[in-house]
């Protein structure tokens, strides 16, 4: 067969198509689509390929990876480093613990976990697990720490914040409150459906595209985007996505939220 008659998985090049891509990684923003992102591995996270998409080599005040968690493999984690964390998962399942107890976690499960929580990530089934792991510093604010957080999407209602048909918000996180210094929110769009404005602000994104596709206009520049892609915007990123294809598209998006400037 010819080499570019043979299919081309979503995302990656027909074969033969060498040195072109779509990523891109500016002062202020970057795209990172996932045949790109290449693997770490860490002492303590046994069998698990990690791909940092986020972190403060970048410019970005947190770190965020894709797990790939093989059978049997994981991680039983440091404590004491003040990190707070947050995992997606994307492909299940996987057997998260926290504090002792046991939480079966399938595909759009996710958990919260303050700074010092003891938990353990874990892949017991047969197939390779996928998991999106966020950490950052947490930032006090005079409050009560939060208590952890294991849910799942379909737990999460759907809210139209400007009663505009067709976008909506799914607040993982306790949307408001002030003991939070981040929010981790789903955004979909339905064909057609957009921001009514090119938006600026002071918060940073770390955002993976879930479902469907798109393009984003990042600074002066338009990218287009795919299920998969990892975007980092930086504080201050003019920023505006619409939705293509015929399809809902929608986002995991990470903002750090509720703390003034220092
Ligand atoms: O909440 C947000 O800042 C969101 N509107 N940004 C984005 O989708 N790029
Ligand atoms: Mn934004």
């Amino acid at each position: 067969m010819h080499p570019r008659s043979m299919p081309v998985k979503p995302g990656r090049l027909p074969p033969g198509a060498y040195g072109h891509t779509r990523g891109v990684v500016k002062r202020n923003y970057a795209v990172m689509p996932p045949e790109g992102i290449m693997d770490s591995y860490l002492p303590r996270w046994e069998k698990t390929i990690v791909r940092f998409q986020a972190a403060p080599q970048l410019g970005a005040r947190f770190a965020q990876a894709l797990l790939e968690i093989a059978p049997d493999g994981g991680t039983c984690e440091a404590f004491g480093d003040g990190l707070e964390r947050f995992f997606y998962i994307t492909g299940g399942p996987v057997m998260l613990t926290v504090e002792g107890t046991a939480f079966p976690l399938d595909r759009e499960g996710f958990a919260y976990l303050p700074p010092e929580t003891r938990f353990s990530l874990r892949n017991d089934g047969p197939q390779e697990a996928a998991v999106i792991g966020l950490k950052r510093p947490y930032e006090p604010a005079g409050l009560p720490v939060p208590e952890p957080i294991v849910s799942r999407r379909s737990a999460v209602e759907k809210v139209n914040h400007n009663g505009t048909e067709g976008r909506t918000w799914e607040h993982l996180l306790p949307h408001g409150d002030m003991r939070f210094d981040m929010e981790m929110n789903i955004l979909s769009f339905a064909p057609g459906a957009h921001f009514p404005d090119v938006e600026t602000h002071i918060n940073e994104h770390g955002l993976v595209m879930l479902e469907g596709q798109g393009m984003y206009l990042l600074d002066q520049d338009w990218h287009e985007v795919w299920q998969g892609d990892f975007i980092w915007m930086g504080p201050y990123c003019p920023q505006l996505f619409y939705p293509t294809g015929w399809t809902p598209s929608a986002y995991l998006l990470y903002k750090d939220v509720n703390r003034d400037v220092r």
